[in-house]
């Protein structure tokens, strides 16, 4: 049988090893991800985003308890975009999800030291979960650079997650990050001053665009669940209100369209490169560009068009 049907089935192990397949940008993940292509689309993909420690993994292990207790299935990517650096941290959060038990598969993704390599297996890996009957996938991710905000774009509805003190989170603000979140959640409200940063956000994102979807500031304590279920109830009514946008076929084909053009420049990029590699101009090009006697543009154009320049 093969893999892809084996995670259709909801093969456990078969997801597992799929998923390592697509991490490593494996030849053979491209036959699986085709196999189970047909059978995707319908989960809810909420991402979870912010800074580090502001309990985006409890938080998670909440809902996804919740989810659990309503009688559905959910599966959890932790992405993390700098794992040489923080795989402990994620071998912690791994023990901790897989305390929750069979209805709920867990997996951190890592970054695999390829340049784009979380924009390629991302939405890989979500495929998988869905095919493999998962109704919730939850996605969390570290911090506010470009790279999470690229992975939330891949999320149904993004939850922006912060501590009590704003503080230097404001700079992290500016970065885009207003503008992705579909719930802001205050957590550790059990905390001194979880109020005022409720207040502060809120007028934050009055002074945003006004959307037909107004982003709602909810106020929890994951560590003892406090305000969990409201979170659950606004990711449903985000996924209504979605639903009920004229828009939102527009934004499908959109979609496809930008999955699209990313497979033709994935395909496209791999060909070129594996050219230049067997013509031998792949590492002298690297090395003038790494000692700035060429500029990357003037050695692409070369890669690209197979011409010596
Ligand atoms: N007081 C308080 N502490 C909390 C709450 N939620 C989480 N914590 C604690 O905050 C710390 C960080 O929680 P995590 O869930 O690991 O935070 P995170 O955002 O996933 O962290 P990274 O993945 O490392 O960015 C842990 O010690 C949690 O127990 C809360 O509601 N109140
Ligand atoms: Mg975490």
């Amino acid at each position: 049988m093969s893999l892809g049907k084996a995670v259709l089935e909801g093969d456990r192990r078969a997801l597992a090893r799929a998923l390592t397949l697509v991490e490593n940008q494996h030849p053979d993940a491209e036959e699986i991800v085709r196999d189970i292509h047909g059978h995707t689309g319908h989960a809810i993909v909420v991402g979870i985003t912010g800074a580090p420690g502001v309990g985006k993994s409890t938080l998670v292990d909440r809902l996804a308890g919740h989810f659990l207790a309503a009688g559905r299935t959910v599966g959890i990517l932790a992405v993390d975009p700098s794992s040489p650096f923080t795989g402990g941290a994620l071998l912690g959060d791994r023990i901790r999800m897989e305390g929750r038990g069979s209805g709920v598969f867990m997996r951190s993704i890592a970054a695999r030291g390829q340049l784009g390599g979380l924009a390629r297996s991302t939405p890989r890996a979500i495929q998988l979960l869905e095919a493999a009957g998962r109704d919730f996938i939850l996605l969390e991710t570290v911090g506010a650079g470009q790279s999470e905000v690229d992975v939330m774009g891949y999320a149904d509805t993004t939850l922006v997650v912060v501590a009590p003190g704003l503080g230097d989170d404001v700079q992290a603000f500016k970065a885009g990050i207003l503008e992705i979140g579909d719930i802001f959640v205050v957590n550790k409200a059990d905390r001194p001053g979880a109020d005022q940063t409720a207040r502060e956000l809120r007028q934050m994102l009055s002074l945003g665009p006004r959307r037909a979807w107004r982003p709602p500031v909810l106020s929890t304590t994951a560590q003892t669940g406090e305000g969990i279920g409201e979170i659950a109830e606004a990711i449903l009514e985000h996924k209504a209100s979605m639903e009920r946008d004229p828009e939102v076929g527009v934004r499908h084909l959109h979609e496809a369209e930008r999955f699209l053009r990313q497979a033709v420049a994935e395909q496209l990029a791999d060909a070129a490169v594996a050219r230049a590699k067997a013509s031998g101009r792949w590492a002298p090009l690297v090395e003038e560009v790494a000692h700035r006697r060429k500029d990357p543009i003037w050695a692409a154009r070369e890669i690209v068009s197979g011409e010596e320049r």
